[in-house]
């Protein structure tokens, strides 16, 4: 059934959404297979487990024709050196995507299965995801980053796609500058 017109007042402490839907946590368990350096990512999650990143969704379904929106949080961090991420997806039914930076630094990872590309994310900085284009969130920074995301709600949601393909580049720390390493299957 379609839904009223609302409004979703953001919280900027925590990144939540009022009124909410569901809220999820990633924790280094959950991204098994994502870094490049198995025994890092391996030491990490016997150790403390850490929630690396955090989403929580507007009320709006994912249906046709509705737009909901989510807010990802990406807490600052790096495993063998490679910055912490979202796992990362292709939309099966392809169709644009809005991100909008509301704190912190980051980038936007995109890969259409031949050509990497990379949009950093900054507050204020509206980043566009084309159709056919996988995309995966960094934070690059020594602060949680955070960003909004607007999506259509027949989108759908890959995640195997990018395990399998990769997403063209790794992010790592770099002096300064984070540094791009071709992706290699492991
Ligand atoms: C949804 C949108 C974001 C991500 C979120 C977590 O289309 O791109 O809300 O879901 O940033 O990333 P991931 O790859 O774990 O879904
Ligand atoms: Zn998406």
């Amino acid at each position: 059934p379609p839904i009223d017109p609302m409004s979703i007042t953001f919280q900027p402490p925590t990144g939540g959404m009022t009124p909410s839907g569901p809220v999820l946590s990633r924790r280094m368990s959950d991204l098994e297979g994502l870094f490049a350096d198995t025994a890092a990512w391996r030491a990490a999650r016997d150790e403390a487990d850490p929630v690396v990143y955090e989403v929580a969704s507007s009320p709006v379904p994912e249906a046709p024709g509705e737009l909901p929106q989510s807010i990802t949080t990406i807490h600052p961090g790096a495993v063998g050196g490679e910055f912490h991420m979202t796992k990362g997806h292709q939309h099966p039914n392809p169709q644009g995507e809005i991100y909008l930076g509301l704190s912190g630094t980051g980038g936007l990872l995109l890969f259409d299965g031949t050509t990497p590309k990379w949009i950093p994310m900054a507050p204020g900085v509206i980043g566009y995801i084309p159709p056919g284009w996988a995309h995966r969130s960094v934070n690059t920074g020594d602060e949680p980053y955070r960003f909004l995301a607007v999506y259509p709600g027949d989108a759908g949601h890959d995640y195997g796609w990018v395990l399998e393909h990769g997403m063209g580049w790794r992010v790592l720390r770099g002096a300064g500058e984070p540094r791009f390493a071709p992706f290699q299957a492991e």
